[in-house]
């Protein structure tokens, strides 16, 4: 019978055969096989092996390096709690079409609601958010099984023969001996195996009306440069999200002030990506008087107004926007950027928060080298979505997957490690505070590049700018949406061993911005968020102003 260590290798083994080449453990007794089995892989130099204490944080650094090398990342639990804490990762990985792979070490299925130490039902815990699940046993004594297991669960998670790339659970129950022994023997190799792919879209025919917009949401560097490509050939005004990865170029930067303004005239929306981030991109998307085209190349789709009419692998666009339609938008939008620009001249060096994220993405846009930024929810992502645009952008990821608050700091860390590249992150302190356990990081373990600025403003911003910031809920809006919290990020952040500076000028933050990343850094920004609410008014009616004499 094959003991548990054999077990872990075999598994291991393949998933290794299968390509993946980042493992996250979590230190458990259950899972002690796998971390064996692992460590050995990494000796032998076959992957790169990530011990993280927190679960949370280890599946969100798995999802950032999955967003950094593009490939499938695994990461390992014992059982019990450590398990579930992996379920906010899970759930990103569900709605954003990452390739995580779960191992979640098990007792014995006998076991199971006897009351046996850290034993529950593992099996259904991550419910519908899963592309599949696989139960294992060494009891089994199937290796053949196990690997067919691990080579469906790889093509699952990647979506290389459905186009629905996401979360899988490999759930293995494990009998002691937990560590190695004399009885163990190294697994046989198994060969190879490859899931061939589908053949790559067909781009379709798409009819290209006078009055069309391309809009970009939350989207790969691939899909931002096709959403960039097809405004480009067709002259149709861009309106893209920082997360689109096509916020550059023709994309027009204030859109999202313009858009209430220009909205009635437009005959046809082609959508590209996730677009979350605004009212009024999201009311387009709910209306039924135009033609509303999705272009994915996933399975998946997103409508949430329910209103598409098309989806669609990629374009073959036929035809050409209305010339003068787009000079009426690039007009408005250099206005409205004369007026915001003078409006921050007259702020001096002084920061608030929406000029720390114009200047941050600004500068990083800037570089001669392409830079790789994580943006958090929230407020900031909101401002850099009007900073001004450059023949050049970042490259951009978020977790607008479901646009948590939590994990951000780990996926920046796992982004940075998969990358091998430094990476700047731009979050607000909730956000940073919410996933302070991303910086917690041993000495022995791979050390990524990242800059945090983290804008604090006490508290959250966005909701000051929603329905509940009115006036009429004043008296409950700082104890319940605000939330201040008073703590000392710099002590918190030494407490991680990462360097803290506080920027206090915005000539300092673009200087800081300059300088290469060493190690895990934090530049604290400290703002006030008080006249958060009455700024976004005061853009918003200047839109409305400018639009109105464009039209
Ligand atoms: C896990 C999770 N919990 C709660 C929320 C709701 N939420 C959205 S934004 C926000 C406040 C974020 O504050 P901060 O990070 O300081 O950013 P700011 O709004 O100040 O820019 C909260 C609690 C969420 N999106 N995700």
């Amino acid at each position: 019978m094959a003991t548990a260590i054999e077990t872990a290798k075999i598994i291991c083994a393949e998933l290794i055969n299968s390509g993946v080449r980042d493992f996250v453990l979590a230190p458990g007794s259950r899972n002690a096989p796998f971390g064996f089995a692992a460590f050995a892989a990494e000796q032998r130099g076959e992957i790169r092996l990530h011990v993280r204490i927190d679960e949370r944080s280890a599946g969100f650094t798995a999802l950032g390096l999955s967003v950094g090398t593009d490939s499938p990342v695994v990461v390992i639990t014992t059982s019990g709690t450590a398990v579930a804490n992996l379920h906010p990762a899970v759930l990103e990985a569900a709605h954003a079409g990452r390739p995580l792979i779960v191992i979640s070490a098990d007792r014995p299925a006998t076991l199971i609601g006897s009351g046996a130490n850290q034993t529950t039902v593992q099996q259904g815990i991550f419910g519908a958010a899963l592309r599949g699940i696989w139960q294992l046993a060494d009891a089994d004594d199937q290796p053949e099984h196990w690997r067919s297991a691990v080579r469906r669960a790889v093509v699952a998670a990647t979506g290389v023969r459905d186009r629905s790339p996401g979360p899988v659970q490999l759930n293995v129950a494990l009998r002691p001996p937990l560590v190695p022994g004399a009885a163990d023997h190294d697994p046989v190799d198994a060969g190879r195996f490859e899931g061939q792919s589908l053949p790559p879209p067909v781009p379709a025919a798409v009819d290209v009306a006078a009055r069309s917009v391309v809009v970009a949401g939350d989207a790969s560097a691939p899909t931002g440069r096709q959403a960039v490509e097809l405004a480009q050939a067709t002259g149709l005004p861009l309106l893209a999200e920082p997360s689109s990865n096509a916020r550059r170029g023709p994309a027009i930067g204030t859109y999202r002030l313009l858009l209430p303004g220009f909205a009635p005239e437009i005959e046809q929306v082609i959508c590209f990506g996730h677009p979350t981030l605004s009212r009024p991109v999201q009311q387009l998307l709910a209306r039924t008087d135009l033609e509303l085209i999705m272009v994915t190349e996933t399975a998946q789709w997103i409508d949430p107004g329910l209103a598409v009419d098309r989806v669609v692998d990629a374009v073959q666009p036929r035809g050409q926007g209305d010339p003068q339609w787009l000079a009426r938008w690039q007009g408005a939008d250099r206005e409205l950027r004369r007026r915001i620009t003078a409006e921050e001249s007259a702020a001096g060096t002084e920061l608030g928060g929406a000029r720390t994220a114009s200047i941050f993405w600004s500068v990083l846009a800037g570089l001669a080298e392409e830079q790789l930024v994580v943006l958090g929810s929230s407020q900031l992502i909101r401002d850099v979505d009007l900073a001004p645009v450059g023949p050049h952008a970042p490259r951009v990821h978020a977790n607008r997957g479901l646009a948590g608050i939590d994990g951000t700091v780990s996926t920046a860390v796992g982004l940075a490690l998969g990358a091998g590249h430094a990476v700047h992150a731009l979050l607000g302190d909730l956000t940073f505070l919410h996933d302070l356990n991303g910086l917690l990081i041993g000495p022995e373990e791979p050390r990524p590049e990242v800059r945090f600025v983290v804008v604090n403003d006490d508290g959250g911003a966005i909701f000051g700018t929603l329905e509940q910031g009115a006036v009429e809920h004043a008296d409950a809006f700082e104890r319940i949406f605000g939330a201040p919290h008073g703590s000392g990020l710099a002590q918190l952040v030494e407490g991680y061993r990462a360097r803290y500076r506080r920027v206090d000028t915005a000539t300092d933050l673009a200087a800081e911005l300059r300088r290469p990343v060493h190690g895990i850094e934090v530049l604290e920004v400290v703002v006030d968020r008080s006249e958060r609410r009455a700024e976004q008014q005061r853009l918003q009616d200047l839109g409305a102003q400018i639009t109105l004499s464009a039209n």
